[in-house]
């Protein structure tokens, strides 16, 4: 039976047009004459939707039939950006779609911008599980990503006076084309209440929890196509829905809005995406939304493995792998052993052994206040069964540990899954690591301190049980996409088949010396810069000049990330341009700075007010403005960096050495020939190893180095006192000289700089920080030798593709395979 929607040819414009027309007409009811952008938008989208869906249930149904294993990527978030773009050149419709617009005379340009970013995330973590969902699905893993359908993602950030302020994403206003609500897939969620335990007639005990409160988790699908079209995967977000919508006894009585109150109390878990980054809030809804989607997707995991294999439960470490993103779903260790056991009455050592059978966490940060832990009094409030449960499987761990260690009852006290120091909380990443058969970092260094800091003990009782997986990005987005024109001098040079296998960038390695290549490279470059230069005229009234060297710090606002380093670099070389000698063959500089602080992130936000405020000074000032300009690009996401990162030509990737657990932005900067300023931090030195020292600029102190900052005694003020660029640039921000209006302003960010301690060695690293600065200038001077550099970065940068994290994470984790021609090589 065929569904009369005859397959759309590449080069067909026609019959794409007829698509659109369709469309229009009847999923929009609208003629060209009365159709906005918007209806083209939607349309266009639903005519791309068309195409994927054939690939998108052929998938679904062929994983379903091969009786393979699949992959579960829990993760509180998913940083997915626009999707119509990524979409057209995942089933290769993108030209198509553009002469089609042409052939209209219409911009497709402006109608692609229509789309509100799906910003489900809040940067680095939420943004890897979006580019590991298009390498599964490229790569042929079949798989789902089950994450919250928040009704609100991330916020808008606007600039008002100088400062940022937080307004609510509507990203759903329009409707989502991308979606399918699947109402059929709905589970309840419960809360509350108590425990009875008993025996049952045989004698055996049982548990049964009388929850108080109950909700549902109703499935919201989007597909993820893979690129080549071979195959393609669904994100599974949960919507949160009252269990009985209207209480009709209430509004009998009269009281009408108390006959909405639980629909719309339900419906508040799953309306706003926390906005935090790095830092744990500790509020009910976020605890609540944690079990919320993590007990929806185990529900649904069940499910499905149910209908192939019945109650076989003992098979489940073969046919299911489940990622922990983070520890925000840690809950789900205990709510897989609470489904077994209580539900289906496996016998406790089946049901634990299963659990550490599929389970295997990921960490992304060594932050403490990062580190998730929940009071016990929360959880007998709100997961009473769960917290015997956990009780249950740290009695047993305790037990192995004391057979292990017999008398060490310090070490008992550190790797209990309850901490008991002060008011008794649940370490939630004690409770990942346990429940897992994998626990990973997510860059050498990063794994390495996690081996020896916060997990030393698991290390050391279970070697081998950590490993290392650097993150990687999708090359598909954030070059072939980003980066068209750039794509497309790669392509004409080497060939296509790079967007799949990034190791064959390397093909480009001799071209870093052929002077024609350099050159279209170099205009391209220059290319993005005017682009980025005429955005930055037309949406912000900002002049910047594209013949600067454009340097660029885009991400999270925080003060690990060391923002205020890269304003002291701008602060003294502002000093220095105001002196005539120093206005001579100077290097032309832009410093683009784009991120989000954290509503409640005081200094982060201070931070944004400072960036800003000196932006005002230096791009004013005669003395400076021709050679330096600062620019703040507000509300940074997904498509921002799509327009920044083409145009950058040096990478900041500055945090204090052993903060930052990788990094992406440092990679995706990389990708697009952005030479790299950084500590020895994260994943960038990985890119070091890969590129070469000699292509990019370190300074400051190494991991290490920093350890014994804080073992042997630190003292900030001896560096103020030795430095006297830096001791001005610090009383400027101190004393008023960017807020004359309000002397006092930035005087936090001093103090904490100086008599506060200056936990992340920001002075420390200054003065190093500077003279590589110096450094890059002088390279930059040498604009072939800089052009070159630029190339063989792009050419090395094969080993941060996320296909290839993806398949480690395949061979060594989940014990799956792909089945797209990617895949097999
Ligand atoms: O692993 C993805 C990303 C890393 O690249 C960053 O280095 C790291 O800061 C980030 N972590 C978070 C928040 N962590 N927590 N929880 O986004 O993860």
């Amino acid at each position: 039976v065929t569904d009369g929607w005859d397959p759309v040819a590449q080069n067909d414009i026609d019959a794409f047009k007829r698509r659109l027309f369709s469309h229009l007409k009847h999923s929009r009811a609208k003629n060209p004459e009365t159709a906005t952008s918007n209806d083209w938008y939607q349309v266009t989208a639903l005519a791309v939707r068309d195409m994927l869906v054939e690939t998108w249930m052929d998938s679904v149904r062929a994983a379903a039939h091969a009786d393979s294993k699949q992959v579960y990527y829990l993760s509180l978030e998913f940083l997915m950006g626009r999707s119509l773009e990524s979409n057209l050149l995942a089933v290769g419709m993108w030209d198509v779609c553009l002469a089609t617009f042409a052939d209209m005379g219409l911009d497709f340009g402006g109608i692609k911008t229509e789309e509100p970013e799906a910003a489900l995330g809040n940067g680095g973590l939420g943004r890897l599980a979006a580019c590991f969902m298009d390498s599964m699905a490229t790569l042929g893993i079949a798989g789902v990503g089950y994450g919250i359908h928040y009704h609100h993602g991330m916020f808008r950030q606007e600039i008002r006076d100088g400062q940022q302020i937080e307004l609510p994403e509507n990203w759903l206003t329009h409707g989502n084309p991308w979606e399918f609500e699947r109402p059929e897939y709905t589970h309840p969620i419960r809360f509350g209440g108590w425990v009875e335990q008993g025996q049952d007639a045989l004698g055996r005990p049982f548990f049964r929890w009388h929850p108080a409160e109950e909700l549902m988790a109703v499935a919201v699908d989007m597909a993820v196509p893979g690129y080549g079209g071979f195959s393609a995967n669904s994100i599974r977000l949960w919507a949160a829905r009252a269990s009985h919508g209207f209480d009709l006894v209430q509004f009998n009585k009269g009281e009408y809005l108390d006959a909405v109150r639980a629909e719309v109390d339900s419906e508040s878990l799953s309306r706003v995406l926390y906005p935090n980054d790095s830092t744990q809030q500790g509020r009910i809804l976020r605890f609540k939304q944690e079990y919320f989607f993590s007990s929806a997707s185990l529900q649904d995991i069940l499910r499905r493995f149910r209908r192939e294999q019945d109650d076989d439960f003992d098979l489940m470490p073969q046919k299911v792998a489940i990622q922990l993103n983070d520890t925000h779903p840690a809950i789900a260790v205990a709510e897989l052993m609470r489904l077994l056991l209580d539900e289906h009455h496996c016998p406790w050592a089946d049901a634990w052994t299963i659990c550490k059978g599929v389970f295997s966490y990921t960490n992304h940060t060594l932050l403490p206040e990062a580190l998730e832990t929940w009071p016990v009094a929360v959880f007998e409030a709100l997961l009473p069964r769960h917290l015997q449960i956990i009780y249950d499987i740290n009695a047993v761990f305790l037990a192995e540990i004391r057979q292990l260690r017999p008398g060490d009852d310090d070490l008992v006290r550190r790797m209990s899954l309850i901490d008991e120091s002060g008011e008794r909380r649940v370490r939630m990443s004690h409770l990942a690591v346990v429940g897992s058969h994998h626990v990973n970092g997510v860059a050498n260094l990063h794994t390495e301190l996690m081996k020896n800091g916060i997990f030393a003990d698991f290390e050391q009782l279970y070697p081998g049980k950590i490993v290392n997986k650097t993150n990687g990005i999708t090359p598909r987005r954030w070059l072939n996409q980003a980066n068209r024109p750039l794509a497309r001098l790669i392509t004409h040079s080497i060939g296509d088949g790079w967007q799949t296998n990034l190791d064959r960038l390397r093909a480009l390695l001799p071209l870093a010396d052929d002077s024609a290549f350099r050159d279209e490279f170099l205009s391209i470059k220059q290319a993005n810069k005017r682009r980025l230069a005429l955005f930055a005229s037309r949406s912000l009234g900002a002049v910047i000049h594209p013949d600067s060297l454009f340097d660029v710090q885009i991400k999270r606002i925080h003060e690990y990330k060391r923002q205020i380093l890269n304003v002291l670099h701008v602060i003294t070389r502002y000093n220095r341009l105001c002196q005539r000698q120093f206005r001579q063959n100077v290097v032309p500089r832009t410093v683009v700075f784009a991120g989000k602080a954290a509503p409640g992130y005081v200094l982060a936000k201070l931070t944004i007010r400072l960036i800003l405020a000196v932006a005002d000074v230096v791009n004013r000032d005669p003395r400076s403005r021709d050679a330096l300009r600062v620019l703040f690009v507000p509300n940074y996401d997904v498509s921002t960096a799509e327009l920044i990162i083409p145009a950058a030509e040096l990478s900041q990737q500055i945090s204090t050495a052993g903060t930052e657990a990788s990094g992406t932005g440092n990679m995706k900067l990389a990708l697009n020939g952005a030479l790299t300023i950084g500590t020895r931090d994260g994943a960038t030195i990985e890119i070091a190893e890969e590129v070469g020292e000699e292509n990019l600029f370190f300074f400051g102190l190494s991991a290490d180095q920093v350890a014994a900052t804080v073992r042997d005694g630190y003292d900030p003020w001896a560096i103020y006192r030795d430095n006297h660029e830096l001791a001005e640039a610090l009383e400027m921000v101190r004393n008023g000289a960017f807020s004359p209006g309000e002397p006092d302003a930035f005087k936090p960010l001093f103090d904490s700089l100086t008599s506060g301690g200056d936990r992340y060695r920001v002075l420390a690293d200054y003065g190093d920080y500077i003279a590589c600065q110096d450094r890059v200038d002088a390279a930059y001077l040498q604009q072939g030798d800089w052009t070159r550099k630029a190339i063989l970065t792009v050419a090395r940068m094969g080993k941060f593709s996320a296909d290839a994290t993806i398949l480690d994470y395949a061979r060594e984790i989940w014990d799956v395979h792909g089945t797209s021609p990617y895949a097999l090589g």
